[in-house]
C-alpha cells in the first residue's frame, strides 16, 4: 500500500515528525529545500528582520563537564584563564553598551556543570539589573532544579539556553559527563517555570548526516518546539579533542550547513532559527544563504563567550547590503 499523503499545511508547527521525514528532507535538492524553508519562513516572520541577541561571559573557565568542543572545559588544555563570577556593575556596564550597539536580548552564560544555589541571588540580580534596562533577559548556566528556574523566572528571566548539542546516538562522543537525559529534565524545568526555551546544537564535530538528521528530530519532538533555536558551526578550539579532530579532517561543507539551518526552520516553522558560533569563519554569502534558508537571529558584539564574532561594522555593512533590519523595524507584512 501507498503511504498516505498528508495534506496539511507545511508552515503549521508539528510534533510527529519522524526520523525518516528529516532524512528525506536532506536528500532534496538544494534550491528545492532552500524555497520550502524560505516559503515556510514567510508564513510566520517578516524575512527582511534579524533577532539582535549578545552575549557576555560572566564566569569563564574551569568548567567541570568535558564537551569535547568547549575552550572552557577544565579537562583540556586550551591556554584559556578560568576566572570569576563578574561584578554586578561590571555586566550591567556591559549590557547597556550591548543595548548601545543594537542588541535586543543579552545573553549571560556561565561555565558551570549545574547553578549552585550559593551564587543564585548574584545571578538573580544580574537578571533584574539587564531586565530594568529593557532588555529581554537569557542565561545559560548549565543544569537547573526545578525550584531554580522559578527563582530565575522570578527574577526577570526570559530565556534559558540549554542545548541538546547533537542526536542521542552522537552524544557520547561529545561529552560523558551528563547524559542526554539530564539535558531534558533541566529544559523540563525551564519550560514548567513559564521561562521560554533557547536550545539548539552545533554541526561540524564529525557527526553524520543521519545524527544532523536525528537531532533535528529530537527538536522537533520536544514537549515543545524551541522559542529560540541555535545552529552552531563548531569553532576548532586547539586542545579540544573535537576542534582537534576537526583541524585533521576538515570543516563541515557550507552547503550543508545551509541545509541544516533550512531543515531545522521547516521542522520548527515558529522558532527563532539563530546563525550562532562559527559566523565570523562564514562568508558574507554563506549567511545570506542561512538567511534565505530561514535564520532570523545572530549574536552581534565582536565576541561569543571566548570565541569571535564578525564586528559591529562589518555586520552593520552585511545587514545594509541585504536591506535586513533588526527584528520590528521591518516593512514587508507577513503572509498568514
Ligand atoms: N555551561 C553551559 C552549558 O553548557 O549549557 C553554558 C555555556 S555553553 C558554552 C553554551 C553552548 O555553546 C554549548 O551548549 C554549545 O552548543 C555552544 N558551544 C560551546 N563551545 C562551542 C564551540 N567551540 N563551537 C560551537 N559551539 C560551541
Ligand atoms: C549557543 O547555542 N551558542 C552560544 C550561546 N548558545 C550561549 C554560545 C556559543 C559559544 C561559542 C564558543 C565560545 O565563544 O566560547
Ligand atoms: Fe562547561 Fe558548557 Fe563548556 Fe560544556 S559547553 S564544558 S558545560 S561551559
Amino acid at each position: 500500500m501507498n503511504a498516505p499523503v498528508r495534506f496539511t499545511d507545511p508552515a503549521l508547527p508539528r510534533h510527529d515528525w519522524t526520523r525518516e521525514e528529516i532524512e528525506a528532507l536532506f536528500d532534496l535538492p538544494f534550491t528545492e529545500l532552500v524555497f520550502q524553508a524560505a516559503s515556510v519562513h514567510r508564513r510566520w516572520f517578516d524575512p527582511t528582520e534579524l533577532q539582535l541577541s549578545q552575549l557576555l561571559s560572566v564566569k569563564t573557565g574551569g568548567c567541570a563537564e568535558n564537551c569535547g568542543y568547549c575552550s572552557q572545559s577544565a579537562f583540556f588544555k586550551t591556554g584559556l584563564k578560568a576566572e570569576k563570577l563578574m561584578g554586578l556593575d561590571e555586566v550591567l556596564t556591559a549590557a547597556k553598551a550591548a543595548q548601545d550597539g543594537g542588541a535586543q536580548r543579552f545573553c549571560m552564560g556561565a561555565a558551570w556543570r549545574d547553578l549552585k544555589d550559593r551564587d543564585l541571588p548574584r545571578v538573580a540580580e544580574m537578571i533584574t539589573g539587564v531586565k530594568a534596562l529593557g532588555l529581554e533577559t537569557c542565561v545559560t548556566l548549565g543544569m537547573l532544579k526545578a525550584e531554580q528556574a522559578v527563582a530565575l523566572k522570578d527574577a526577570g528571566l526570559d530565556y534559558y539556553n540549554h542545548n541538546l548539542d547533537t542526536s542521542p546516538e552522537y552524544y557520547d562522543k561529545v561529552v560523558t559527563t551528563r547524559t542526554y537525559d539530564d539535558r531534558l529534565d533541566t529544559l523540563q524545568h525551564v519550560r514548567d517555570a513559564g521561562i521560554s526555551t533557547c536550545c539548539g546544537g552545533i554541526v561540524g564535530m564529525g557527526e553524520s548526516r543521519a545524527d544532523r538528521a536525528s537531532f533535528l528530530h529530537q527538536l522537533a519532538t520536544l514537549p515543545a518546539h524551541p522559542d529560540s533555536l541555535p545552529v552552531n558551526a563548531l569553532v576548532p578550539i586547539a586542545g579540544t579533542p573535537l576542534g582537534d579532530q576537526v583541524k585533521r579532517d576538515g570543516e563541515i561543507d557550507p552547503i550543508e550547513f545551509v541545509r541544516t539551518v533550512a531543515i531545522a526552520r521547516l521542522v520548527c516553522p515558529k522558532s527563532m532559527v539563530r546563525l550562532s558560533a562559527g559566523r565570523d569563519d562564514m562568508s558574507r554569502e554563506t549567511q545570506a544563504l542561512c538567511f534565505l534558508a530561514g535564520a532570523n537571529s545572530i549574536f552581534i558584539g565582536g565576541k561569543l563567550l571566548t570565541t569571535p564574532l564578525p564586528g559591529q561594522d562589518e555586520d552593520s555593512l552585511l545587514l545594509k547590503d541585504l536591506g535586513m533590519v533588526p527584528m520590528g523595524m521591518g516593512v514587508s507584512q507577513v503572509s498568514t
